[in-house]
């Protein structure tokens, strides 16, 4: 696609203004929490999950502004299970998009409390989507759905569930099977993406069968997108990746490349990023963007 660094910033720009727009005011008694959820979600990262959601509903037709909170919705629920993630009970991390991590900065009490909030706040966030007073039947049923999804992806059934089964892994160091290494990727780093494609399809209106087309694709993107996660900790840059490269050799992590080595890896990066694009070539609707989006993220290094 032409001019595709170009327009992917552009649309940076416009998630984070519509991100900025839902972050809650730093003041009151609880300000030092607030301050903490907004150090992190204004860190930066890439924004891939608002973007996956925006793109996939304007795919289907999708033109209001009913999306935007779920975009926020998304990204606070992404920050704060990286928050968490890099606490010491679990990865122990410092750096994080290119910044000390929320409890070197705050203080781990905070750093919990941080990710918490941006939990609760999302769902606050997401329901905001029902105060337009000009919505249909339709529309209610629809932003209902796509709380639900955000709920269950999110939850013990998406990442929770994916980021519990990794942590067992990691705790009891029994060799995973590709299937078991699969669970792990599909809830810990599919789930998210899976919600973000999903719930800019329910909000469009997408039927069912659309709406699995969907699941499917943004599964083959997360696999494939922690399988580059994996790749980039072994060869990555660690001034692009904004953190410390090596880190699951370090914590002894089983990975896909682990199992089946660099080479394979990439080709199935490859692989599963193709089919993704061709269930995309199989939808209606504009999807160039979002198809040039899972290409460049095959070759990603950030
Ligand atoms: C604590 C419930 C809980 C879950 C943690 C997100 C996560 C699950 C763990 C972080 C470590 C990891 C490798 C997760 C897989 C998903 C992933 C690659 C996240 C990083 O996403 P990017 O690259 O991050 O989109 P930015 O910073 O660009 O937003």
């Amino acid at each position: 696609m032409k001019n595709f660094e170009i327009k992917m910033q552009e649309k940076v720009n416009q998630i984070e203004t519509v991100i900025n727009t839902y972050l809650p005011q730093e003041e009151g008694e609880q300000k030092t929490v607030i301050e903490a959820m907004n150090y992190s979600i204004l860190a930066g990262g890439k924004r891939l999950r608002p973007m996956f959601m925006l793109e996939t509903y304007r795919m289907f037709g999708g033109n209001e502004k009913v999306i935007e909170p779920f975009m926020a919705a998304i990204e606070m629920i992404h920050t704060y299970s990286l928050i968490h993630d890099d606490l010491p009970a679990m990865d122990n991390d410092e750096y994080r998009r290119g910044r000390k991590t929320t409890h070197v900065v705050y203080g781990e009490a905070i750093a919990i409390l941080a990710g918490d909030g941006l939990l609760n706040y999302a769902f606050e966030t997401a329901t905001k989507a029902f105060l337009d007073c000009n919505l249909s039947i339709d529309s209610y049923k629809n932003i209902g759905k796509a709380i639900q999804i955000l709920g269950k992806k999110a939850g013990i059934y998406g990442m929770i569930g994916g980021q519990t089964a990794d942590i067992i892994a990691e705790e009891t160091q029994q060799k995973l099977s590709m299937e078991q290494l699969l669970f792990i990727h599909e809830n810990k780093t599919s789930a998210l993406i899976q919600a973000s494609m999903m719930i800019g399809a329910v909000l469009a209106g997408a039927d069912d069968i659309e709406l699995q087309k969907i699941e499917k694709c943004a599964y083959n993107i997360g696999i494939a997108f922690q399988i580059q996660d994996d790749i980039l900790d072994i060869i990555g840059d660690e001034k692009a990746l904004g953190k410390p490269i090596g880190s699951d050799e370090k914590n002894n992590k089983q990975t896909y490349v682990s199992l089946k080595g660099l080479e394979k890896s990439k080709e199935e990066v490859k692989k599963l990023s193709e089919e993704a694009v061709e269930i995309l070539n199989n939808c209606n609707g504009d999807s160039e963007f979002l198809k040039a989006l899972v290409l460049q993220l095959i070759y990603r290094e950030k």
